[in-house]
């Protein structure tokens, strides 16, 4: 395999002056208070470093928030953004148009298989999920099936934090603060094991057999009130997990014996990062609906979709010409600007390869984390395409070894992301076997000396 080198570009100079107080930002999914007294600031962003705001380069060892697939500070992702400023700032997409959104539903319409080629347009992942179950709903709805309400989700899911996401989610803090949720949801097991999967190289032989619990709910409240199936291909920000082999396909084969959508929310997965364009391709496992966000603008611009197959576009075709099909958008659906960062993405994702790119370098990043077996504390390490889950054994406090690594790592310059005792790695698609080398070498250190 040939790899086209990145070019090393200087980091720009930063503009943004220091804060001097950081108490009125209320930080998302963080400890405010400890992360306060002793801030990690990021000043500026090139290729697969970050500097921060002390001149430390830090290694991105996670594509920001697994986001920024094409690497950090591409200059033509910034100038579309800046022509499009000028252009069009903003135009409504609610009875009115802009060409933007037409232009990229097309493009992003041809990339995926089959007749998953009708996109709308949201503005995160949070939102096109809660837009794919809300799609979902109404299509068995405006069928005549609108006993089929019910949704289900999975263990360890993650799905973002709207109402819907969070209720087909499964992972319990994120959960539990926030009162009943929707009602009617269930959820299918996670499909983690170690004892049978530990050290897995790509996807693990055994756990089919765990979608087959998907036809015991189905049992317990028949198919006709069952509007829906959610899952992410590969679960991420719960620490990684790959699906076993055949248990897609198994879920594909029982959703459709009973007449329920399959929903993969490819937030993470989607534009590259397993080594093909989405895992609808990776996979060859057709759902009826795919939920992206992330990847789509390379983190430039806030953007998100839900692509629908032709057959649910087509139920909500019906009535009169006149009547509004679906009631749901968000003001900036479809927003120029977004729309500009994002044809400029995939034209960079295609002209330099970066899908497969990604590919060839899955191996040699197999090898490269898979070398960290038998360091302290590694009790599992998965890895698929450009994906790693470090699963570490928990100090009795659960969470507090992962946070210990991600911190240490930082002094480091390793940017890593941990879901609590688990270290993600999601590099961006242009990083380059060396720096794969001295990703490596940072965390094995830090995992050599961590308590
Ligand atoms: N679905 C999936 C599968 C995701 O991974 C969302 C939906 C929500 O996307 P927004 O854009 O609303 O955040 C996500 C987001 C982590 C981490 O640490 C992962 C995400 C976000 C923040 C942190 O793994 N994924």
């Amino acid at each position: 395999m040939t790899l086209t080198p990145t070019p090393h570009t200087p980091h720009p100079t930063p503009h943004t002056p220091h804060p001097t107080d950081l108490d009125a930002f209320w930080m998302p999914f963080t400890a405010n208070r400890q992360f306060k007294a002793k801030p990690r600031l990021m000043a500026s962003a090139k290729g697969v470093y970050y500097k921060t705001v002390d001149g430390r380069e830090v290694l991105d060892g996670t594509a920001g928030l697994w986001c920024v697939n094409a690497g950090h500070g591409r200059e033509q992702i910034a100038a579309a953004v800046q022509k499009q400023v000028m252009e069009l700032d903003f135009a409504p997409t609610f009875q009115m148009g802009h060409p933007g959104p037409f232009a990229l539903a097309d493009r992003l319409a041809k990339m995926l298989p089959g007749d998953l080629n009708h996109i709308f347009f949201t503005n995160s992942g949070s939102e096109s999920v809660d837009t794919a179950l809300k799609i979902a709903l109404a299509y068995h709805r405006v069928r005549g099936e609108g006993a089929r309400t019910r949704l289900i989700g999975r263990e360890r899911g993650y799905h973002g934090v709207g109402f819907g996401g969070i209720s087909v989610g499964g992972i319990a803090p994120n959960r539990k603060f926030f009162g009943s949720l929707i009602p009617g949801v269930d959820h299918l097991p996670h499909t983690h094991n170690l004892e049978h999967n530990a050290f897995t190289r790509g996807q693990p032989e055994w756990g089919a057999h765990l979608a087959d619990e998907l036809e015991r709910i189905v049992t317990l409240h028949d198919a006709s009130t069952i509007a829906a199936v959610i899952v992410e291909p590969m679960a991420g920000s719960t620490g990684v997990l790959i699906p076993p082999k055949g248990y897609l396909e198994r879920l594909r084969a029982i959703c459709d014996k009973h007449g329920i959508l399959l929903i993969f929310d490819e937030v993470i997965t989607g534009f590259g990062r397993l080594g093909a364009s989405f895992a609808v391709e990776y996979f060859g496992v057709m759902p009826d609906l795919v939920t992206v966000a992330k990847g789509i603008t390379n983190g430039t611009i806030p953007m998100g979709a839900v692509f629908a197959r032709q057959g649910i576009y087509d139920a909500f075709m019906q009535g009169p010409d006149n009547a509004i099909e679906l009631f749901h958008g968000y003001t900036y659906s479809g927003h120029p600007v977004a729309c500009a960062a994002a044809e400029a993405t995939l034209d960079l994702y295609e002209a330099e390869g970066l899908f497969e790119r990604a590919h060839g370098l899955a191996s040699y990043w197999e090898d490269a984390v898979h070398s960290l077996k038998g360091l302290p504390h590694v009790i599992d390490i998965r890895n698929l395409g450009l994906v790693a889950g470090i699963e570490l054994a928990s100090s009795g406090q659960p969470g507090a070894r992962g946070y210990a690594c991600l911190v240490n790592c930082f002094e480091q310059g390793l940017l890593v992301r941990t879901a609590g005792d688990i270290i993600a790695l999601s590099p961006s698609l242009i990083i380059e076997t060396s720096q794969i080398d001295q990703l490596i070498e940072q965390l094995a250190h830090v995992l050599k000396t961590l308590p």
